[in-house]
């Protein structure tokens, strides 16, 4: 896959994406992300990127000629007339587990990071495919929420992760929030784990995180619960377990 970035501050996104699984995943010809300043495809003497809002208003919007000439050249450089070209800005849609599965089929991501008051709204309307927000607060630009969606995205290419089943047993994946995870010591100031991940009984581990999975969901994020496909006589569990934890 490739993925390039187009942004104001190339730095800001550079190191986070030099760093742990992305780039081990870079190194080994996973993905290729390529960051571009939007300043440099700036053609008058100062490199403006930026104006004042027509109608007056606080800040500064980011003019559409530099935008629009870095992803023309970009296309034209990739060869590609086709590709999905999202725009990061607080009014897109929601990002999500399910749009990062769904952007990462593709084989040519573009990104391009707002910052400042806003974009012309010529290039929501004529240039993106797509405008997404990381949630719902205010970001002084879209590097970091870049940097958000391509870590989401990374991930769920084939071959990145050690063993394919670490993505699929993450929080989200299955719809539900993940299971407590311990490791040594068995006993840590006086707190044991959990006796039945020493069991080795395989079929009791599996059923006591499927619960512990369904009963965290039900407490911190019961919204999420109807994608868990809970069988009747684990919604029966979980409705005993709320009423009377043990
Ligand atoms: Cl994509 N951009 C900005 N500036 N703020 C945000 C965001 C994006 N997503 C959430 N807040």
């Amino acid at each position: 896959m490739r993925i390039d970035i187009l942004c104001l501050f190339p730095e800001m996104v550079a190191s986070p994406l030099d760093q742990s699984i992305i780039k081990r995943a870079r190194e080994r010809g996973l993905v290729n992300i390529v960051i571009h300043n939007i300043r440099d495809y700036a053609r008058d003497k100062h490199h403006t990127v930026d104006d004042y809002p027509y109608g007056g208003g606080p800040g500064m919007v980011l003019k559409p000629e530099p935008i629009f000439e870095a992803a023309e050249a970009i296309k034209l450089q990739l060869g590609v007339s086709e590709m999905p070209i999202i725009l990061l800005t607080p009014q897109g849609r929601l990002f999500s587990q399910a749009v990062a599965q769904e952007l990462a089929r593709h084989s040519h991501l573009m990104l391009i990071c707002g910052h400042y008051e806003g974009v012309d709204e010529r290039v929501c309307e004529h240039l993106a495919t797509d405008e997404i927000s990381i949630g719902d607060y205010v970001l002084s630009g879209g590097e970091l929420a870049a940097l958000v969606v391509v870590d989401a995205i990374v991930r769920l290419i084939p071959g990145v992760l050690g063993s394919q089943d670490s993505a699929s047993i993450d929080s989200h994946s299955s719809g539900l929030l993940e299971y407590p995870q311990y490791t040594r010591p068995p006993v840590y100031r006086g707190w044991p784990i959990p006796a039945v991940l020493i069991s080795g009984n395989h079929g009791e581990i599996a059923q006591w995180r499927r619960r512990q999975s369904i009963l965290r969901t039900a407490k911190r994020r019961p919204d999420l619960l109807e994608k868990g496909n809970l069988c009747d006589e684990e919604k029966k569990w979980m409705l005993e377990n709320l009423l009377n934890p043990k």
